[in-house]
């Protein structure tokens, strides 16, 4: 466990751990930039890597296509100057999806987290809360995964570590508990409000059904809310993950995602492959998890993801 304060909270930190997260992906493609000629062979090797790496087929023909022409176009002749221009290919594909969100636009500005079943929801939710005590704000959550009791529970350690309240109701309706929940924001005057919801697979009908109900509820109790629907997507899902924004997007209209777990076994290309998908209607990526601890959310920002990914920071 690391404490709030400690070098987690730096950027070498962060930053370390997201490299070693992205290492099964690095090692594959940092070693095709060790020595040797700039050929065909090595772009098609370079092009095998980025697709086992989950950026998916379309999306390394695309980023391959793009270095072709920079070879050729600016003379590269060394593997390390294309290292360099395959980072800032994948650094100026994912800045689109750069995002912040917007916190004055209301108040209490009202968040909803919805995701597969183990995506890093309620964690995210936790880690979140401690960035935005960070930036001043105060801020309420709300147990809206009422599925479980261990759920509630989960939600109320983050929220007795962040010293914030957690409305909840023992069972119960999740979309009466998130409609009580704004009420309170409203009420308590907070700045922002986040509901967590249970976990469910997209085939999942009814549930899919019943976030669209959590998210009516929230409407009624203020005009407008929830001011952001955020995706919580397990990086370690791969190519999965696009299934799941398609339709999360489709039940609920997305605002924005938050990418976990990209410390582990995660691949790291799944980002720009979601990027690439959502490249006529940009899907702000607002955060990173880089591990279990409080401090571990970042901010998405491309050029560091780009250098992580390909060796080059
Ligand atoms: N390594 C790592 N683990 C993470 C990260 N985010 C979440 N986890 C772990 O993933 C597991 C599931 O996280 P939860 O936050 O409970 O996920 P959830 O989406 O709320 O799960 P359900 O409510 O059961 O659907 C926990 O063991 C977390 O500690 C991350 O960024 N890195
Ligand atoms: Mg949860």
């Amino acid at each position: 466990m690391i404490s709030p304060g400690s070098s987690a909270g730096s950027k070498s930190g962060w930053l370390s751990r997201l490299k070693t997260g992205l290492t099964k992906t690095r090692v594959n493609i940092a070693g095709l930039f060790s020595g040797g000629v700039v050929d065909a062979e090595f772009l098609d090797e370079l092009e095998v890597a980025l697709i086992s790496a989950d950026v998916g087929v379309a999306t390394s023909a695309r980023l391959i296509d793009a270095l072709r022409m920079r070879i050729k176009l600016e003379g590269l002749l060394t593997r390390d100057e294309v290292r360099r221009a395959l980072s800032d290919e994948i650094a100026s594909l994912l800045s689109p999806a750069e995002g912040r969100i917007d916190f004055s636009r209301a108040r209490p500005l009202i968040l909803m987290v919805a995701g597969v079943n183990g995506a890093g929801k309620t964690t995210s939710i936790g880690k979140l809360a401690k960035w935005l005590s960070n930036q001043d704000k105060s801020v309420l959550l709300a147990a809206g995964d009422t599925f479980r009791a261990a759920a509630r529970e989960q939600l109320s350690i983050w929220g007795a570590r962040n010293g914030i309240a957690v409305i909840a109701q023992s069972g119960g309706d999740p979309a009466a508990v998130v409609f009580d929940a704004v009420s309170a924001a409203k009420a308590r005057g907070v700045d922002v409000l986040i509901a967590d919801t249970a976990g469910r697979l997209p085939t999942q009908q009814h549930l899919m059904e019943e976030l669209k109900r959590i998210k009516r509820a929230q409407d009624k109790a203020m005009p407008g809310a929830p001011h952001e629907i955020i995706l919580i997507i397990d990086g370690t899902n791969g190519q999965n993950a696009l299934a799941q924004v398609q339709a999360f997007d489709d039940a609920v209209a997305l605002t924005g995602l938050i990418i976990t777990k990209l410390d582990g076994t995660a691949k790291g290309g799944v980002l720009a492959a979601i990027v690439e998908a959502r490249r006529a209607r940009p899907l702000p990526i607002l955060f990173i998890g880089v591990g279990e601890a409080i401090d571990d959310l970042q901010p998405f920002v491309a050029r560091d993801f780009a250098d992580a990914l390909i060796g080059t920071g």
